[in-house]
């Protein structure tokens, strides 16, 4: 038999077609489209985002004749990691796609060409539903096609149609090199987003407005929910901890149901609780940041408040990555790769410290109502205490860390041409929830299953007694009680240990509100939690890592003793 007669008609093509694939690179400055069109290209959901920097890897998009590969924004301005990896990249390709936003055309052309000295392609020319229709802007192209020698195939990248598809195949088949200047002729657009309230006079109010969003629907949104669901589930797994204590041998009971201290550490008289509480506030941070994202209001928060955070060695740039950290830090610090290297690591330094993410906030919540409903106090008070204290320690922080040179005065935004406002997109928000769903269930719970049993595990052996007596002097300087060592070893592991600090329904709490807060505080910044910590260590090598976590360690410790003692100050 001929080894062709083995391989059935379909697959023979599938094998020629990939074979034939023409490599060619989208190149461009940030946020001009090229993600969004790679993907409405090979007719795949948009990975793409409405803030600068979104794409920080190289990716891969196919279609049946391309293999299409996107890059990260070029800034030439700055020494970003995405900058140097996009320029590497080109290096390795012949054919190249320059995308050019029409709304800065001219700029785009002037930065871009330069960069592009002996390779061949065409030149996308995306946001053409921004331009004013008409002969004008169509003799305008032609003028660039007549001077450049290129082909410029106008089109609004979010839909592309399969006429302006097959118009961008043909260019891409004949292409032509690129001159190496800029060409004479201008179109002399620049189409600007129009100034909204965010803005204006009271712009960075308005800003805060929105950052305080998120947290208060987590606050009057998932945890009412969760303090709704919290007796239910309580009440329904109380059998099974009963029947478990009655009928398995210690040994076995114990990664189910241990309790140390009146505080239930096993997989049953905690895990549902886990679900209860962080789920829902995991799942709202992730509908609020992809509508802040799409709809680019995460970037016009950064472009207003960056006059207020450059005294803390920030740009507004690196702000929008410690927002996003309040989802989860990891990609919050691989997003870092498009900040410039100036300030890199205060924006890592920010989001280790300040962005609690969305499994810490959770269980800080649930302890601190939980701890204020059994002091009789009103909740509300220790979490609006805990937000304010968290900025503002981290506001001091940075101030104190960062260098002189990043917080220059003369520092500007690398980029400032504000991006324009859309209409959330569906398919970003399902994208973002189904991602967050995914790693919840399959990276969170298994961690924190694991957390659960050693945990367990270590109550039952009378390891953590032995651990508490060891770490108790330390406590005393936080005026915590020993019991509370255990949680700040594990939250260094993962954020959600701190719902190791919730006393169970009905005990009596052996903490007031305040040693509460303090214990919640500390969990939260002492440290980074473990995924956190490598994946800084990957970035930025184990010696930044090392004196990161050091420095955070001693700041943490210092705020949290000086909250903790703040009581008997004021009696
Ligand atoms: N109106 C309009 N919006 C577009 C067009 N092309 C892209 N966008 C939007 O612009 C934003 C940025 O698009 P991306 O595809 O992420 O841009 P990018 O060049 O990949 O950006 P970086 O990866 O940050 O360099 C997204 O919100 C897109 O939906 C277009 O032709 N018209
Ligand atoms: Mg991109």
């Amino acid at each position: 038999m001929k080894h062709s007669d083995l391989i059935d008609q379909g697959s023979i093509v599938t094998i020629t077609t990939a074979l034939e694939r023409q490599t060619v690179l989208l190149a461009g400055r940030e946020s001009v489209g090229k993600s969004q069109l790679a993907a409405a290209w090979a007719k795949q959901p948009a990975r793409s985002a409405n803030f600068r920097g979104s794409t920080v890897h190289i990716e891969h998009y196919l279609t049946e004749r391309f293999d299409l590969v996107d890059t990260p924004g070029i800034l030439r301005t700055s020494d970003s990691e995405t900058t140097r990896l996009a320029l590497q990249e080109m290096s390795h390709h012949e054919t190249v796609l320059l995308v050019v936003q029409a709304t800065c055309l001219d700029e785009d052309l002037a930065e871009m060409l330069p960069l592009l000295k002996g390779k061949r392609g065409a030149v996308a020319v995306t946001f053409w539903d921004k331009v004013q229709p008409g002969e004008a802007s169509q003799e305008a192209l032609e003028r660039l096609e007549k001077e450049t020698g290129l082909r410029f195939i106008a089109m609004n990248a979010r839909m592309p149609t399969t006429v302006t598809l097959a118009a961008l195949e043909e260019a891409i088949e004949r292409s032509q090199a690129f001159p190496e200047n800029p060409p004479k002729s201008k179109t002399g657009w620049r189409i600007e987003s129009k100034p909204g309230i965010l803005e204006g006079r009271f712009g960075a109010v308005f800003c805060l407005i929105l950052l305080l969003i998120p947290a208060l629907l987590t606050i009057f949104g998932a945890n009412r929910l969760a303090d709704l669901l919290h007796p239910l589930v309580a009440q329904a797994i109380q059998p099974a901890i009963e029947w478990v204590n009655a009928s398995f041998p210690a040994w076995l009971a114990a990664p189910l149901t241990a309790e140390y201290d009146d505080f239930g550490y096993g997989l049953l008289n905690m895990g549902p609780f886990l679900l209860v509480w962080a789920f829902p506030t995991v799942l709202l941070f992730a509908v609020i940041s992809a509508i802040y994202k799409t709809t680019g209001l995460i970037e016009r928060i950064n472009i207003t408040l960056h006059p207020l955070v450059r005294p803390l060695g920030l740009s507004g740039r690196d702000l929008v990555r410690v927002l996003v950290g309040f989802g989860c830090n990891v990609p919050a610090v691989i997003s870092t790769r498009a900040c410039s290297s100036c300030s890199r690591g205060n924006a890592i330094s920010a989001i280790s410290f300040g962005a609690a993410c969305s499994y810490q906030l959770p269980a800080t919540l649930a302890v601190l109502s939980a701890g204020a409903v059994a002091n009789g106090t009103n909740p509300l008070w220790p979490m609006i205490g805990y937000f304010a204290y968290l900025l503002v320690t981290t506001m001091i922080y940075l101030r104190l860390t960062s260098t002189s040179v990043s917080r220059d005065r003369l520092n500007m935004l690398m980029h400032f041409q504000r991006p324009f406002l859309q209409w959330p997109s569906w398919s970003a928000i399902y994208r973002e929830m189904r991602g967050t769903l995914e790693q919840f269930l399959f990276q969170a719970m298994p961690i924190f299953v694991v957390i659960c049993g050693v945990t367990s595990l270590l109550a039952y052996s009378g390891a953590i007694a032995v651990l508490s007596a060891a770490l108790s002097p330390i406590m005393t300087i936080f005026n915590l009680p020993p019991s509370a060592s255990v949680a700040m070893v594990m939250a260094s592991i993962r954020k959600d240990g701190i719902f190791l600090l919730t006393p169970l329904e009905g005990a009596t709490t052996p903490m007031t509100t305040l040693q509460f807060l303090t214990a919640v505080y500390l969990a939260g910044v002492l440290l980074p939690c473990l995924v956190t910590a490598l994946q800084i260590s990957r970035e930025m090598g184990w010696q930044f890592a090392v004196k990161m976590m050091a420095r955070q360690a001693i700041f943490a410790s210092l705020f949290a003793a000086l909250l903790g003692w703040s009581g008997t100050f004021w009696n």
